[in-house]
């Protein structure tokens, strides 16, 4: 749709100066386009971020107006509703709209193959254990997307045959001919209800991972989802399930305790799960996921086995934070919706002191209380979302709740609450934004105070 050469002079607008709207002013500037930013914030903290590249482009923010109509294109940032006024008075005047990750798409190297795992949750595991795999598979590959680094900047890049994306349904509502070649499907429950509005609005952006796909591309999906299930229907590509549940007559699912992945050219045992260091059932679920990816990307199943047995997990995802006296403190910063944290909740045996709360996306915390009830002794709440949380709560007959201002008064209370043996599980259900930039400012300052727990115990 647009090459290089098509891009040059070309008048782009790009929505959004954080992670994505500069990967993708930096990917634009070089291919000649004339690029505009536009961003809510001010100028001056706007400048520091595009300080190299200030005088090349133009940046525009409130109370100064952006005249859309003088562009041949809008880039959105994933964290920019379509709603918002430079958007709809594009779409009006018929002026394309595209999100960043079809930006990287299309400006992509086309020996540059996209592997794409979407999903609510599980996302950023299952992207690195398949980063890892195909790294250990010699493979030349990056992983971007939702997870950190915006996937214009990995496609950007010199040097990578393969590009590991993790992408959300933000990143899907604009994409148009985003074709991953092999593309997971982890499983659909409700999150970012309070954007996308309905639960089959959600669903349907989801299912936008494999709307441009072919014949010759693949669809790894999870057989146990119900949603997933309805949806693959709608996929063009070959599809490969993966269960925990059960054994397949194809895919990869786990038999006599061992992952085996059985494709047309035959069947192998991956490796046996007491073999694996990740923990719980959506972690297999992860972990099946990877290997169906890697295995049909080409990765011998030894190689896929070496990484299984030493990969422990990414950061911020019931990551050991520390033991204080007996205690173990795990950040899971990133359970940003309620079936997350359930998850999470549900891969201990151990009596658990919770910290959760923050800002509600529209979920529901129904199953979360039920969850709470069985498995938690105190529950620490904090946030915008603190008072909803605690009338689901108590609603489920759970009453050893106590409050608090913010994260570091969190850990001292779990502190003062806990008793050796237990577990202190920040999991909080909610996105952080309503205290923090993102789940990693909240995990990594959750970290910090328990090292400081842990250094004053010394
Ligand atoms: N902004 C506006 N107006 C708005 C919203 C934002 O001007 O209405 C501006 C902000 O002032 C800021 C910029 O837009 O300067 C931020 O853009 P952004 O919110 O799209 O965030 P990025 O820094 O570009 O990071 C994004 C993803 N963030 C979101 O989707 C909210 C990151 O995912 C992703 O890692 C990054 O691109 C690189 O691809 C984070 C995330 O929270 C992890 N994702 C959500 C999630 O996982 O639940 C979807």
């Amino acid at each position: 749709m647009c090459s290089d050469l098509e891009l040059a002079a070309k008048k782009v607008l790009v929505i959004g100066a954080g992670i994505s709207g500069q990967a993708a002013v930096r990917a634009l500037l070089s291919r000649g386009a004339d690029v505009t930013v536009w961003d809510e914030k001010d100028h001056t903290e706007m400048a520091a971020t595009l300080q190299d590249i200030a005088d090349k482009i133009t940046v525009v923010s409130p109370p100064a107006e952006v005249n859309v109509g003088d562009f041949k294109m809008l880039i959105l940032s994933p964290g920019i509703r379509t709603g918002i006024h430079p958007v709809v008075t594009a779409l009006a005047a018929g002026i394309p709209v595209i999100s960043e990750v079809e930006l990287a798409y299309l400006i992509k190297d086309p020996r540059i193959e996209i592997l794409a795992v979407t999903g609510t949750n599980g996302k950023t595991t299952t992207t690195t254990l398949l980063q890892e795999i195909l790294t250990a598979a010699g493979q030349r590959s990056a992983a971007g997307g939702n997870i950190g680094t915006a996937l214009t900047a990995v496609v950007n890049q010199m040097g990578i045959d393969t590009a590991v994306a993790e992408i959300s349904s933000f990143q899907l509502e604009t994409i148009k001919t985003f074709r991953p070649h092999i593309c997971g499907l982890l499983n659909i429950t409700p999150d970012h209800l309070d954007r996308h509005k309905t639960m089959e609005n959600y669903i349907k952006i989801k299912s936008r991972i494999f709307e441009n796909q072919r014949a010759d591309d693949f669809a790894i999906l999870n057989y146990e989802d119900p949603i997933i299930a309805r949806i693959s229907r709608e996929c063009r590509g070959q599809k490969i399930f993966f269960s925990v549940e059960r054994e397949l007559s194809s895919g990869a699912f786990i038999r006599d305790n061992k992952i085996i992945i059985k494709l047309p050219d035959g069947e192998s045992m991956v490796c046996s799960l007491d073999e694996i260091k990740l923990r719980g059932k959506h972690n297999l679920e992860n972990i099946l996921c990877a290997a169906g990816m890697a295995a049909v990307a080409g990765v011998e199943m030894e190689t896929i086995a070496a990484v299984l047995k030493t990969f422990k997990g990414v950061r911020h995802r019931m990551e050991e934070a520390a033991t204080v006296s007996g205690v173990l403190y795990i950040n899971d910063s990133k359970g940003t919706n309620p079936e997350s944290s359930v998850r999470a909740m549900e891969s201990f045996k151990e009596p658990i002191i919770l910290i959760a709360g923050g800002r509600n996306k529209g979920s529901s915390f129904d199953l979360l209380a039920r969850v709470i009830k069985e498995k938690v002794r105190a529950l620490i709440l904090l946030g915008e979302a603190r008072e909803d949380i605690k009338s689901a709560v108590m609603t489920s007959g759970f009453t050893n709740i106590y409050e608090v201002e913010d994260l570091p008064a969190a850990v001292k209370k779990a502190h003062q609450l806990a008793r050796p043996g237990e577990i202190v599980l920040l999991s909080p259900a909610c996105a952080s934004w309503d205290m923090f930039d993102n789940y990693e400012q909240r995990g990594d300052l959750f970290c910090a105070e328990v090292q400081l727990l842990a250094g004053s115990r010394e």
